[in-house]
């Protein structure tokens, strides 16, 4: 298995799927459609999207089955981004190789985008179907527990606050990342194992890798942001340093910093037992996201 390959057919999947089920450009408003479909379409990673794919693979699923989860992800990872670069947060002029939502529709549309993008992840919902051990019921909970107050929003608002203070601990730093960013991979992988009608023991196993390859991803992307150029990683480099955050390399170190992601994708693999042989999608995935460069 390639995993490079696995990732380029799960991300042409998804932006199919994607492109099917969010209202074309055509669509009244236009304006807030045509944003819409700019951030989502600006050549992410879909590292989400892949996680999901992944870990129903894992449990035996099909593509078809996990597709709707995939979307939702995105969509909600999209909006996320939208609003994180914001000028009353981040603050940010380039995502994805393009200048932001807001620098090219205005404040008042990127806003809209982002609560659509929101919104229409939870209508991708219906494109699924239930399993014997997981009905809608369930994947709503999923989502909404991921992307809510406690989670993904809790994550931005601890950022938000702790911007400028120079009294934060490791604990503070992972109470962040752990809502920021693993709260959104760990749905994607409980997400893709519902789609397979994952047992319960194979829906814990992917929590937990979920949770440990997300803050391994967090832990990289610092570290990116501090050794790669705002070329290549398609946002502006350095950005961390300059708004005075507290970081993985600012409070440990680079050399540690990269240590610590390697231990924690090392139980995320361990973790994987659990599957008995059928995770090499999972396993190259992580693999892939520690090496990655950007
Ligand atoms: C509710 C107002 C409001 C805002 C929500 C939660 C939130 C804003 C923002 C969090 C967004 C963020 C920057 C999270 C950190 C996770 C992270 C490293 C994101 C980048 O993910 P990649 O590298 O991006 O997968 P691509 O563009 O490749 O998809």
């Amino acid at each position: 298995m390639d995993i490079k390959d696995f990732l380029d057919k799960s991300a042409v999947s998804v932006e199919k799927a994607l492109n099917k089920w969010v209202p074309s450009a055509r669509t009244k408003p236009t304006t807030l459609h045509t944003a819409m479909r700019y951030s989502l379409f600006a050549g992410g990673k879909r590292v989400r999207p892949a996680l999901v794919m992944a870990s129903s693979l894992a449990c035996g699923g099909d593509e078809s089955a996990a597709l709707p989860f995939a979307c939702a992800v995105e969509c909600i990872h999209t909006y996320s981004l939208i609003h994180d670069d914001l000028p009353c947060m981040d603050d940010d002029d380039f995502r994805r190789g393009k200048p932001t939502s807001h620098k090219v529709y205005g404040e008042g549309i990127a806003v809209l985008a982002g609560d659509a993008l929101l919104t229409i992840a939870f209508e991708m919902l219906q494109h699924a179907g239930p399993t014997k051990r997981y009905t809608h019921r369930d994947f709503l909970a999923e989502l909404t527990s991921a992307a809510g107050s406690r989670q993904l929003i809790a994550g931005q608002v601890a950022d938000l606050e702790g911007e400028g203070r120079d009294d934060l601990k490791l604990s503070d730093l992972k109470f962040i990342h752990e809502r920021k960013t693993s709260a959104l991979l760990q749905c994607s992988a409980r997400l893709g194992g519902m789609a397979a009608n994952a047992t319960p023991r194979q829906l814990e196993a992917l929590t937990e890798f979920g949770y440990k390859v997300g803050l391994a991803f967090q832990v990289i992307d610092d570290i990116l942001d501090v050794t790669q150029t705002s070329e290549n990683l398609g946002k502006t480099a350095g950005k961390d340093v300059n708004a005075g955050k507290l970081t993985y390399p600012s409070l440990m170190g680079l050399e540690r910093s990269r240590k610590y992601a390697e231990k924690l994708t090392n139980e995320a693999f361990a973790s994987l037992l659990a599957f008995r042989g059928r995770a090499t999608h999972l396993k190259g995935l992580a693999e892939f996201l520690l090496a990655r460069d950007r």
